[in-house]
């Protein structure tokens, strides 16, 4: 088994440089929808599309632009702490620029560049956004607004912004800087690696043995510890029981009535079967906590 998994590994690595990462091209493949929405059935997408409306307060397109924006795992590594990233953190274009986005997704999984805060009258919500699974390249078209504004621009896939896929675009001088851009601004939270491994499960391990006091009993003394034998014949559990059994007769009653004998005990049976089935839940529902419990222990620094 050993042997036919390192073969396998091995022609895997051989075969890696030969198997270039092969891209979809989705611009051929889109659909226009109307108001600049583009899409294809294999997950491309284009939004806020815009070729030829000039935004209010341009008079002509200033410039015509084109720049290529690659996303994926691999340009985080620079980022310690990222997890995702854009080859670019920040672009800048005079106020007019007719821009051409080529969005290049290098991972296995979706991506987006998506640019918040366009004027809504000529942009659907606001939005200009390229989407699509990797690897794949997709293009999309707008042209930008006159004025001096920092335009948010991030992949909204859950986590993908947190995780370090933002960058800021300046049209003209731009309105100031975002936070948490990767290597441009500062996190709003900031990594904290003051713990090393060896500290945390320090701490870890004296938070379990505070957690638990073991009592440890020598075997002789446990047995003089040991209270004498309940020989009472009333003893506790029996009148545990006998509190149930009171409160549940007439419950019992008036379930057994009019039953025959056979009735009666296929109804026990019904009760202890549901009884025993509630108890497994509750064990199993214990269980699963405790379980999943274990895995959230945080350092306590
Ligand atoms: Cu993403």
């Amino acid at each position: 088994m050993v042997k036919l998994l390192s073969a396998g590994a091995l022609i895997f690595l051989f075969s890696a440089p030969v198997l270039a990462l092969e891209y979809e091209d989705h611009n051929g493949m889109l659909m226009d929808h109307g108001d600049g929405h583009l899409m294809d059935m294999a997950g491309g997408m284009v939004m806020g599309q815009n070729t030829s409306t000039l935004p209010g307060g341009c008079d002509s397109i200033a410039e015509t632009k084109e720049i290529t924006v690659h996303a994926g795992h691999k340009y985080a590594e620079k980022f310690p702490g990222r997890m995702f990233a854009f080859d670019t953190q920040e672009f800048n274009f005079k106020p007019c620029t007719k821009l051409t986005v080529h969005f290049v997704n290098d991972d296995h999984i979706r991506h987006q560049w998506m640019m918040h805060g366009l004027p809504k009258y000529l942009y659907p919500k606001g939005m200009f956004h390229l989407e699509v699974s990797g690897p794949a390249k997709i293009s999309g078209t707008l042209i930008l607004p006159p004025g001096d504004k920092t335009y948010l621009v991030h992949c909204d896939i859950a986590q993908h912004m947190e995780k370090g896929m933002k960058a800021q675009l300046k049209v003209g001088k731009g309105d100031g800087d975002l936070p948490s851009i990767p290597g441009v601004t500062a996190y709003v939270v900031p990594d904290d690696y003051k713990g090393s491994l060896a500290t945390v499960m320090a701490d870890v391990e004296a938070a379990a043995e505070a957690a638990a006091v073991p009592v440890v009993v020598p075997p002789k003394t446990a047995q003089a510890a040991q209270p004498p034998k309940e020989d009472s014949v009333i003893s506790g559990v029996t009148v545990i029981g006998l509190a149930i059994g009171l409160l549940l007769a007439p419950f019992l009653a008036k379930k057994f009535k009019g039953m025959s004998a056979s009735e009666v005990v296929a109804t026990i049976f019904e009760l202890v079967r549901a009884g025993i089935e509630l108890v497994i839940k509750l064990l199993s529902a214990l269980i699963k906590r405790v379980l999943s419990n274990k895995n959230k222990i945080l350092p306590g620094n």
